[in-house]
């Protein structure tokens, strides 16, 4: 049973809106642990995702479990890379990079997880991922050694999303890149959910409440919040104050 993905689209259909909390493993105060678990259940997130474009930290397996034990969300990996595979989450991304030309990244790092997610009890999400420009070179643009669609051309942009959408992925994955300067915008993100039937989530550069609602709005399902997150766990309770979060350090 593939309950996840029957929430994602029940929320979809009932027009609830959802949200991940992006943990990267290696930027994880340990010691502070508690308190990140804290927050996390204080916050309006629905989903809890994990992983990175080059995740080096071997105890993935181990934040997995404290994550499930002590917050009651689905804990989904959004891998980099094979090696941040952990069968203890609920669930993965099965990302294949669609924007991009690299065969690595469309087909090759997927044929090497798949035995070991046919053998897992992980809830498989065929998602196809599409990286946009966001005005400066992103953490997934040099790891993945692809170009972003241009943020101008939203034919190309929408034309891809539904490419992948009629190859059979579940989700469709917006994204500007962690700590982008400028998110993906509200034109692209119109063009693409009016032209989808499956849930669409947003990320990358939504640092603020207006960001977050902006992207809802124009049709985002789900919206993932990765570097406000991590630089203030605070974020949610001052968004909520209307404390406008500055991605400046
Ligand atoms: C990155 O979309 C996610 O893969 C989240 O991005 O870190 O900028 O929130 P941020």
């Amino acid at each position: 049973m593939k309950q996840i993905y029957a929430d994602i689209l029940q929320a979809k259909k009932s027009n609830k809106k959802l949200l991940a909390i992006l943990l990267d493993p290696d930027k994880i105060d340990r010691s502070n642990l508690e308190n990140l678990v804290a927050k996390i259940n204080m916050s309006p997130a629905t989903h809890i995702f994990v992983g990175g474009s080059h995740v080096i930290s071997t105890d993935i397996d181990d934040l997995i479990m404290q994550f499930r034990q002590n917050c009651n969300l689905p804990v989904i990996l959004f891998p980099g890379n094979p090696s941040q595979i952990s069968t203890l989450a609920n669930g993965i991304l099965f990302l294949s990079l669609i924007s991009g030309r690299n065969p690595d990244y469309l087909i090759e790092h997927q044929v090497k997880a798949a035995p070991i997610l046919k053998k897992s009890n992980l809830e498989v999400i065929p998602t196809g991922y599409i990286l946009i420009e966001s005005g400066h070179e992103t953490a997934v643009e040099t790891v993945s050694n692809t170009k972003p669609l241009s943020r101008n051309d939203i034919d190309e942009i929408t034309a891809t999303a539904i490419a992948g959408e009629l190859l059979g992925q579940q989700l469709i994955y917006l994204e500007a890149g962690s700590g982008a300067k400028n998110p993906v915008s509200v034109a692209i993100i119109k063009s693409v959910a009016e032209n989808l039937d499956i849930p669409l989530v947003v990320g990358g550069g939504i640092t603020s409440s207006r960001s977050i609602d902006n992207a809802y709005n124009a049709g985002a399902d789900l919206v993932v919040i990765g570097t406000a997150f991590e630089k203030d766990p605070d974020f949610f309770d001052k968004i909520f104050q209307g404390i406008e979060f500055k991605t400046e350090d």
